[in-house]
């Protein structure tokens, strides 16, 4: 079904997969005060308009939506991510705060100009993070000195901040992000290419990014982004019945959840922008998590422990 195809004036990317309705329960019963780390809300567009410099357009995705997915699947918080579509535009996700009652903290999409009443703004509204995009197709890359005077901006605040990037892009990345002075959380651990080995050289050098820099985190989200054989890598009675997908995702995960277990988070990714084949039933995907948290102990810590220091710290 569409969710709003010309609502607002604004009209689909075309070929835009829209969220999935109805998502199953998962099996694995998340513990409690679970927070979903990684998330985003969209418009709706007639409320919030798309950004004129976006490099997509959306289905709508509501806080109220967003809500009721958060209660369905079992976490009780979120952290909402400021999407490209919204440009440096933050209202989308500041009504999405204000209207959590306290369940939802935020990371914002800030330039170089923003003054300290602007962050005060934020800040007070949950926001704890900014977000730099160095994914081409989200968007234009924006001068590094810009990046460094945000940083001075945020650092006083206790903030952290959020890089997504594509794997291929580490190496010539790697210097400034490792200079970055705040808490550093990279999207997607750093997108590997998981048709590549874990042990390879490409994985290797993420896993010493974070070796070396005590102060990177890292998001082991989005296996139905990064994979390559889907949902149904197993034969299809043998994934429905054991709610097991996404598995050629799991070793790079697994191993960034067992040597890194505090400084990592989990998020559903829920409206799942720009994904092309398939939209995922987001219950399949909190029945991912005991694939790569396999303990009781690395669960509390990914799903509450660790979100809960980096975001409701105050
Ligand atoms: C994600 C991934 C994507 C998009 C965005 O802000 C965004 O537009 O984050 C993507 O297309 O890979 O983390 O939501």
């Amino acid at each position: 079904m569409a969710h709003g195809d010309t609502i607002g004036g604004f009209e689909k990317t075309p070929g835009w997969l829209d969220w999935y309705e109805g998502p199953s329960t998962p099996t694995f019963r998340l513990p409690a005060g679970a927070v979903d780390a990684h998330c985003h809300v969209f418009g709706p567009g007639v409320e919030f308009p798309y950004a004129p410099e976006r490099k997509y357009t959306p289905c709508d995705a509501s806080a109220q939506q967003l809500f009721s997915l958060r209660d369905h699947l079992g976490f009780e918080r979120n952290v909402i991510v400021q999407a490209t579509c919204h440009g440096a535009d933050n209202r989308a996700l500041l009504d999405a705060l204000r209207r959590s009652g306290g369940r939802a903290r935020g990371v914002a999409t800030v330039r170089r100009d923003v003054t300290e009443d602007e962050l005060k703004e934020l800040h007070a509204a949950g926001v704890r993070g900014v977000r730099f995009n160095f994914v081409k197709r989200l968007v234009d890359r924006p001068p590094t000195e810009s990046l460094e005077e945000i940083v001075a901006k945020i650092a006083p605040l206790g903030w952290h901040v959020v890089i997504y990037f594509e794997a291929e892009d580490l190496p010539e990345l790697y210097d400034f992000f490792s200079n970055i002075p705040t808490d550093v959380v990279v999207d997607h651990m750093g997108r590997p290419d998981v048709t590549k080995s874990p042990d390879g050289p490409e994985f290797a050098l993420f896993l010493q990014f974070m070796r070396g820099n005590a102060n990177v985190w890292t998001k082991v989200s989005c296996p139905e982004r990064l994979s390559v054989t889907g949902p149904r890598a197993l034969p299809e009675d043998v994934a429905r019945s054991q709610r097991l997908a996404y598995t050629d995702v799991v070793p790079f995960a697994r191993r960034v959840v067992e040597e890194f277990p505090d400084r990592v988070l989990w998020g559903t990714d829920w409206p799942h922008p720009n994904l092309k084949d398939h939209m995922p039933d987001d219950g399949l995907l909190v029945d991912y998590i005991p694939q790569i948290a396999t303990t009781p102990e690395l669960q509390r810590k990914l799903l509450v422990d660790n979100p809960h220091r980096l975001y409701w710290r105050d």
